[in-house]
């Protein structure tokens, strides 16, 4: 499953919710960046023999041997039985799964074969106990998706750091290591150019090889990232430079030459009978020989209901990176770190201090001085919020006692303060502005608390108002007059349709953007003028965490609006939409 996984597995695994990992390090590929996983309520039970893998996810903790976890587990659930459906959903994953492998495994593809072609090829030829190695590029990827182990130790795959130059050099460990089975290396063009010269090792140790070169003409992998990341794979192509650019014919690079030069039989194959024909001959030669196969880079195996992130440029003159920065946005959203109810996180303040501000639920924090129960508010939209202030260098945990949500925000400190508990008795509360620009301010650490830089505080924004308003900066250390501080707004909004728009412009007029806040969204302010109006129909809350030159809150407004302060307005009565009471009533 997870970025190289096929369909049925990752749609049963995005809607599971109870996720029983054996022996996984829940990498960035299997998790598919933390968005394989999307049922509100999915739960982890982790056999590890590494506590440090058990415990991600904030999953039940088996640290165990996954063959004595699994025997006792199956004795706790004899008897039970999954639905026919689920059943018969997996079986018809699975059907579809096969026709799909067959399709790329014979894809006709021309003038030059497919990888998925080359890969079905070396699958039939090889025997069961065959051991088939790799490490980089695009191939182990496709061969995670399509290659059909028949015996337990014929998959030999460098995935943990999918470090290139490791395939032969791996391969001939293999072969060292089993002399009685045959080893497949496939290895892309671009890792053979790293470390080819093993293939002399394999002469000189009389340890044979079938190496498998697939020439792309460059790194296809990482240019179909760039592709995707609409870059359009600038420079990773073998071509010469020609005029300034990369643009040039492709540089020939002569591998069955080079292969030979150090003692291997050597062959090209183009077709897939010349493919076929070349490994069978391979396979019982008596020493190391290397068939080198041009690929069609453009004919690629596909990703499957999966997500990789790949961060895209945020500014960029390209419209193609505009477009995908906008989608990878939108999916980035989906990577989940979640805490439910009896799981716990552990982790380290480091060289930073910390706030964490329950958004919703209650959790226990405990930090070296007892454990404390906090949080009584349902969601924020509901009650004053409870929070903890934690300096530099403190490891803590954070057990849930309920369902939870928590935000935290740090800032790099050393000062070693003392940690504090924050209730919502502490909170204190202040309304701003009059009609519709009329808000409510609860302030969690105020610019007199006893912390280094971290400002702390929770604006509710009435359906309709504006709020940070008239528009104010704080981007000049300039006391007492403004301070130069960095600034987070954390949407939360009361509605999956509701909305805010903050505008985003300085002072020299040479920025101005709106953007579009939705529920989840964080925008960090560096500098410049960032006022907020709340859609109508829709209450806005917003978490500022602020940080700077200095414990103080001093900005100044933008000198055309600044009139507005003292408008005289009533003020709205809608605010306060929070009480602190809410709290305790919802607990
Ligand atoms: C030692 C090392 N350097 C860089 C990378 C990053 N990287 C991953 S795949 C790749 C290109 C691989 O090219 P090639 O072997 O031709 O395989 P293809 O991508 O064409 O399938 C690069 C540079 C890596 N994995 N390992």
């Amino acid at each position: 499953m997870g970025v190289t996984g096929t369909p049925g597995a990752n749609i049963l695994a995005r809607e599971a919710d109870l996720i029983i990992g054996i022996g996984t390090r829940y990498s960035d590929f299997t998790t598919a960046s933390k968005t394989a996983f999307q049922n509100p309520s999915v739960q982890f039970i982790n056999i590890n023999v590494a506590e440090f893998d058990a415990a991600k996810h904030g999953g039940l903790q088996l640290v165990s041997d996954a063959k004595v976890a699994l025997e006792e587990l199956a004795a706790v659930v004899t008897g039970h039985q999954v639905s026919s459906d689920y059943e018969d959903r997996i079986a018809q994953f699975r059907t579809q799964w096969e026709k799909e492998v067959e399709r790329l495994f014979h894809l006709h593809n021309g003038p030059l074969v497919s990888q998925s072609e080359v890969i079905g090829i070396v699958n039939s030829v090889c025997a069961p106990n065959d051991v088939v190695v790799c490490a980089a590029g695009s191939l182990p990827g496709d061969l995670h998706k399509l290659w059909r182990t028949r015996d337990p130790k014929s998959y030999h795959l460098e995935y943990g750091y999918s470090c290139m130059g490791y395939e032969i050099a791996g391969g001939l460990g293999v072969k060292m290591a089993a002399p009685d089975r045959e080893v497949f290396v496939m290895v892309g063009d671009g890792s053979y150019l790293m470390m080819a010269q093993e293939i002399h090792t394999c002469l000189q140790e009389h340890c044979k090889l079938n190496i498998i070169v697939l020439d792309n003409h460059g790194f296809g992998s990482i240019g179909g990232l760039s592709q995707a990341c609409g870059s359009n794979g600038f420079g990773t192509h073998y071509r010469y430079r020609d005029g300034g650019q990369l643009s040039g014919d492709f540089v020939p690079v002569d591998f069955a030459a080079n292969a030979s030069s150090m003692g291997a039989s050597a062959v090209r194959a183009r077709t897939v009978d010349e493919i076929r024909h070349a490994l069978i001959r391979s396979r019982a030669a008596k020493q190391t020989t290397v068939t080198v196969i041009e690929v069609d880079e453009s004919a690629r195996v596909p990703g499957y209901e999966s997500w990789w992130d790949v961060p895209v440029a945020e500014v960029s003159e390209t419209k193609a990176v505009r477009d995908v920065r906008h989608d990878y946005e939108v999916k980035v959203k989906r990577e989940r770190r979640r805490l439910i109810a009896g799981q716990y996180w552990q982790t380290h303040t480091q060289d930073q201090e910390c706030v964490i501000v329950i958004l919703g639920g209650t959790v226990v924090v405990e930090w070296g001085e007892g454990a404390h129960e906090i949080g009584r508010r349902k969601d924020v939209f509901s009650g004053y919020p409870s929070a903890v202030y934690l300096p530099c260098n403190m490891p803590f945990e954070i057990a849930a006692s309920t369902n939870c949500e928590f935000a935290d925000g740090r800032v790099p400190s050393a000062a070693r303060l003392k940690p504090r508990l924050i209730t919502p008795g502490d909170c204190r509360e202040e309304i701003r502005g009059g009609g519709n620009a009329t808000r409510q301010i609860v302030d969690i650490i105020r610019p007199d608390f006893p912390a280094d830089k971290l400002m702390v505080c929770e604006v509710y924004t009435p359906s309709g108002n504006w709020s940070s308003y008239p528009p104010h900066k704080h981007d000049v250390h300039n006391p007492p007059g403004e301070v130069d501080l960095d600034e987070i707004y954390y949407y939360r909004v009361s509605h999956p349709h509701g909305y805010a728009f903050q505008r985003l412009y300085d002072a020299a007029h040479t920025r101005d953007e709106t953007l579009t806040a939705v529920d989840g969204d964080l925008v960090l302010i560096k500098d410049g003028y960032h006022p907020v109006v709340a859609a109508h129909g829709y209450d806005v809350y917003y978490l500022n965490v602020l940080a700077g030159s200095a414990r103080s809150m001093a900005a100044s407004d933008d000198p055309r609006y600044a009139h507005l302060r003292r408008t005289g307005l009533e003020r709205d009565p809608r605010v306060p939409l929070v009480h602190p009471e809410l709290s305790l009533a919802s607990s």
